[in-house]
């Protein structure tokens, strides 16, 4: 296959609901369409999910469009290629700038399974039918807020219920939840904001009590030592998320014992090729992991349920339905979720129809290289 042409597509959606995490607060996101074209003629869709600020990972949609266009489509254009990971090593020698090389991994996979006339699930392994749906929850303005907001996503049937936490805003909020949902499996999320005190270690031991799944990312991503010390004072699992964004990162994790759960992310790992070969060190470890999302378009949920059909993805994974977040989403049928299960599509390629007309609607700047298709 060959890479004849690649458009570029700065696409932005308002978000139904606010949602605000322990670094800021955001009710539009930007994020950038990449469409591959084939020699062939056939199209492959990806999409950077990058946030618009550096606070989540050190990227942003600017640098993102910038390193795409400098870097990862002159590698590509003209590039004969196998398999998406053939493709992939073009820009391997690009340091970094992950969500970047994602969009166009997940662009090259869709486009290849797509010609294989095989659903992505398939071509990635993925062995289950439909995949259980967990639901990630803002920090809200209150405690009666925050428990109307859980017992609307419980009620929709969402098997996992995430939790946004920082300092002034963790045991009361999860104390409540607690009590007002018993049984429902919730874990929480501090986005890496806590420092690594005796403050902090008693706080988290307090966690204990409320039989968490696990607490996501409370120490910075370089934090692995932290994470082990503080892993070794806990019965609740610590899970990483921003920590890990290679392979070489699961390595440590695993050799200090940082954490015992990892959530793998399509973007902040650099794409499906880096995912799968991360589902696998992670199961080899016997650690379990699960799909986190960065509010994913269409394009990139439909390969995060993708990605969460393999076997190793054995918690609920961050694919809500496209409607928790956007009135229309750039994909048809939008994602769904029924009784919190969403069901892995059995059409080629991203199994939805992608709504070219509708992005076009939606784009903020375009840009096109190569062939005009
Ligand atoms: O830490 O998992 C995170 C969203 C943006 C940035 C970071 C995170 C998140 C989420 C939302 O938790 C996950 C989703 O529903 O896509
Ligand atoms: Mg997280």
């Amino acid at each position: 296959m060959k890479v004849v042409g690649v458009s570029l597509f700065v696409t932005r959606l308002p978000l139904v609901h606010g949602f605000e995490t322990s670094s800021h607060r955001k009710s539009h996101l930007d994020h950038i369409l990449v469409r591959l074209t084939d020699a062939s003629g056939a199209v492959g869709w990806g999409e950077i999910a990058s946030a618009s600020d550096p606070f989540y990972s050190s990227e942003t949609v600017d640098t993102a469009l910038l390193v795409a266009r400098k870097y990862i489509v002159p590698a590509i254009i003209g590039h004969e290629w196998e398999t998406p990971a053939d493709l992939a090593t073009t820009w391997a020698r690009i340091r970094g700038h992950e969500f970047a090389k994602a969009g166009f991994d997940m662009a090259a996979w869709s486009l290849y399974s797509g010609m294989r006339n095989e659903p992505l699930s398939v071509t990635l392994g993925g062995t289950r039918t439909e995949v259980a749906a967990g639901v990630s929850l803002g920090i809200e303005a209150s405690i009666d807020a925050l428990l109307a907001e859980v017992s609307r996503h419980v009620d929709a049937g969402y098997r996992r219920v995430k939790l946004k936490i920082k300092p002034g805003w963790d045991i009361e909020p999860v104390r409540a939840v607690r009590a007002a949902f018993p049984e429902q499996d919730v874990h929480v999320d501090a986005n890496g904001i806590y420092r690594d005190t005796d403050e902090t270690t008693a706080l988290m031991r307090g966690l204990d009590e409320f039989s968490l799944s696990m607490i996501e990312q409370p120490y910075g991503p370089r934090d692995f030592v932290a994470h082990a010390s503080l892993q070794a004072k806990l019965a609740t699992p610590i899970c990483l998320d921003e920590g890990v964004v290679d392979l070489d990162d699961i390595g440590t994790m695993i050799a200090l014992g940082a954490g015992r759960i990892l959530n793998i992310k399509v973007s902040r790992m650099g794409g499906l090729t880096v995912a799968l070969a991360a589902h696998d060190l992670a199961r080899d470890a016997g650690i379990p992991v699960w799909c986190g999302g960065m509010h994913e378009f269409g394009v990139g949920r439909a390969a995060n349920v993708a990605l969460s059909s393999l076997p190793n993805f054995s918690y609920p994974s961050d694919v809500s339905a496209s409607e928790k977040y956007y009135a229309r989403d750039i994909i048809s049928p939008p994602v769904t979720a029924t009784d919190g299960m969403v069901t892995v599509p059995t059409g080629p390629g991203l199994g939805h129809e992608v709504l070219a007309a509708w992005i076009t609607e939606n784009t903020i700047t375009h840009e096109h290289y190569g062939e005009e298709r």
